[in-house]
């Protein structure tokens, strides 16, 4: 099935022919301001990363830059480095020791602030309690934690001393986490008594603990005190964190690490099927994470960068840990929901700590729109210069409306395609350079070749098709963990072996700008056209009723596929059938007749995985009447069993 979409429909929806130049103060300040990264990158890729890669600090110097054996790479083999220690050391080393690392805010209003080195001190302290529970390089360490700044610690701890970890999500089920631990086949888990979200004490430990029940390779658990709450202890297993690092020498030496030697394993969030452990080594990725924030963040030692995700995710993996201490950064973790006590919670912190380089997901700014425009405009943003968003497509309304009402017209936006596999971003607009166009991702960074093919493999200039990414880039997934052939499989099985294969499906117009339409298996097939949910999305959520809206394609015997609408609508609308008859007709004259849904479901809420990506497989379920699939990777379970009231009233 190929992703392509009759023209007249993505041009009309997409391109509505807005186009944004960086502001000129920007420009000129900018970490990147000219082509001259790209034009290097195109005349040797090898010899770029090998400049990219030189701004870590590396204990022996690779021999060879790239191995490939298409599709296993290996990047500056023969280099050792620690990761650790070029967040944190290096840092010290060159007299930044006394500079902010970390504004930690608990949901409850605790503040934490912590220099690199409190930081450096915490870490050395956390690796050496961990290398008395006997772990050792190359074993595997299950970090399950709220956002506190031990989950910081913990990673860079376990890098520190070569143990690989795996974050699982704070929100995590206890079968989820045990399907992970078991995995990866973790000998110790890090987690903590409890975690606040949206005012009460979410028992961590307690979910910790039925999980731990059928988790056969875990000898040990180190406990954090974050909430206080009465939690049960194992004698003999469970340890809390502050007594393991008590005792411990303030200096643990960092193990010197293969640039090959694997850093973390992250299952990705996974919306269909079994999670894949996606494997990440040391020197690729760390090269990879280092340079895109340097470009793409722009990041200045005086700049307070805010990334709201979780460290469960990728995104906390590479731009609130790797790439930010990387590169010296001040950054802001907050531990907590955006609307507690109020829905102002963010523009707050923005205000407060003067956030400068702010880094959110479109499900967040939608909920935003949605929840009025006063929260903003109440709160001092005039810290902010510059915006970014991840984790699936950006809406161009959405897009606007934090260009407008959070980046005030003042600061570049930033969309930034990217996955769990690529580890950094790949594509991308350079905010001091590249004219921005709302609801396009932009174009592939330096060093990036990306390609749009058809199902046969053949490269599209311009128009839909699979986006493919097609050489090795040094942060590139190195596999899956322990499944060498679903590795194969899912990433290389598309075209015979020759080309990445991310998934996504993808439309580049006459600049080469990349519009994402969202994932391959979120194609309808309605009456024999191909329709992307992304597009009737985008279509709904540009009506001025609609906060979201989430599209699945359902069986029908005339058509094939008939389009089901779950929708958002903003406060102070009306749902029933005048709405409904309003959208539809809405869709159909944005997109044409044949999008229009057949059914529009109004909902508060819609399941997503914690990143933030829509469940169709779940809607899909519901809208068909299917019994429920696996629900682990759920944000919120409770959401699917409304919905599903919902589906079977309308
Ligand atoms: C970083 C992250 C990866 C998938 C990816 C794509 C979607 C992420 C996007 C985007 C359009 C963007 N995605 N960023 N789609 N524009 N700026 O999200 O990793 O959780 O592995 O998800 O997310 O579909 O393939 P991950």
């Amino acid at each position: 099935m190929s992703p392509h979409v009759p023209k007249t429909e993505v041009d009309d929806l997409l391109h509505e022919d807005r186009v944004f130049e960086p502001p000129l103060v920007f420009k000129n300040n900018a970490n990147v301001k000219d082509h001259s990264l790209y034009k290097q990158a195109q005349k040797n890729r090898v010899m770029f990363w090998e400049q990219c890669a030189k701004r870590l600090h590396w204990s022996k110097p690779w021999s060879k830059a790239l191995q490939w054996d298409k599709p296993f790479a290996k990047w500056f083999v023969g280099g050792k480095l620690n990761a650790s220690y070029n967040c944190l050391d290096r840092h010290i080393k060159a007299n930044f020791g006394k500079k902010t690392a970390i504004l930690w805010e608990g949901e409850n209003g605790d503040e934490r602030k912590l220099t690199y080195e409190e930081v450096y001190l915490e870490v050395n302290k956390l690796a050496n309690a961990i290398k008395v529970l006997g772990i050792n390089k190359g074993d595997r360490v299950a970090i399950y934690l709220p956002m506190v700044p031990e989950a910081v610690f913990a990673m860079l701890a376990c890098s520190r001393i070569g143990a690989v970890h795996t974050v699982v999500f704070g929100g995590f089920s206890a079968e989820a986490l045990k399907d992970r631990i078991n995995d990866a086949q973790a000998k110790l888990l890090i987690t903590a008594d409890g975690g606040y979200r949206r005012g009460s004490a979410v028992a961590l430990k307690a979910t910790a603990d039925a999980a731990l029940l059928h988790t056969p390779s875990i000898q040990d658990t180190i406990v954090v005190k974050r909430t206080g709450a009465e939690v049960a202890m194992k004698e003999g297993r469970d340890h809390w964190y502050h007594d393991v690092v008590r005792h411990v020498p303030n200096y643990c030496q960092p193990e010197e690490m293969d640039s090959e030697d694997l850093l973390f394993i992250l299952y990705t969030s996974g919306t269909t099927g079994k999670p894949k452990g996606i494997v990440h080594t040391t020197g690729g990725y760390l090269t990879g994470v280092n340079s895109t924030t340097h470009w793409v963040f722009d990041l200045k030692p005086s700049d307070v960068f805010w990334c709201t995700a979780d460290v469960g995710w990728v995104t906390g993996h590479s731009y609130i840990v790797y790439g930010p201490m990387s590169n010296a950064a001040t950054q802001v973790i907050y531990e907590g929901a955006p609307d507690h006590p109020q829905r102002d919670r963010f523009w707050k912190i923005i205000e407060k700590y003067k956030v400068s380089i702010f880094y959110t997901a479109p499900t967040a700014i939608r909920a935003f729109m949605k929840w009025g425009d006063e929260w903003p405009a109440g709160s001092d943003l005039s810290s902010l210069r510059l915006l970014g968003s991840v984790g699936e497509p950006i809406n161009p309304e959405a897009w606007m409306w934090y260009y407008e009402q959070i980046g005030r017209h003042r600061c570049p936006v930033v969309d930034t395609w990217w996955q769990t596999e690529t580890g950094a971003i790949m594509i991308t607009t350079l905010p001091g350079l590249s004219a921005m166009k709302p609801g396009s991702a932009g174009v592939p960074l330096p060093g990036v070749d990306a390609q749009i093919l058809n199902e046969q493999g053949e490269v599209i200039a311009h128009g839909g098709g699979f986006l493919s990414l097609t050489s090795p880039w040094p942060s590139m997934l190195r596999g899956i963990w322990r499944d060498p052939e679903r590795y194969q499989q899912t990433y290389w099985g598309k075209w015979e072996g020759k080309s990445y294969f991310a998934g996504d499906g993808t439309k580049r117009d006459q600049d080469g700008y990349f519009w994402f339409l969202g994932r391959v298996d979120d194609i309808m097939l309605v009456a024999g056209h191909n329709i992307s949910t992304a597009e009737v999305e985008s279509a709904l959520v540009d009506n001025h009723m609609v906060a979201e809206a989430a599209v699945v394609g359902v069986r029908d015997d005339i058509k094939g596929q008939a389009i089901a609408a779950f929708v958002i609508l903003k406060e102070g609308h009306k749902r029933g059938q005048e709405t409904e008859e309003v959208l539809k007709n809405h869709v159909a004259t944005k997109i044409g007749a044949i999008a229009r849904p057949s059914r529009v479901i109004f909902t508060a809420d819609v399941p997503k995985t914690r990143s933030g990506k829509i469940m169709r497989r779940l809607l899909r379920d519901v809208a068909e009447g299917r019994m429920l699939g696996d629900v682990t990777t759920l944000a919120d379970p409770a959401v699917v069993a409304l919905l599903k009231d919902k589906y079977d009233e309308a």
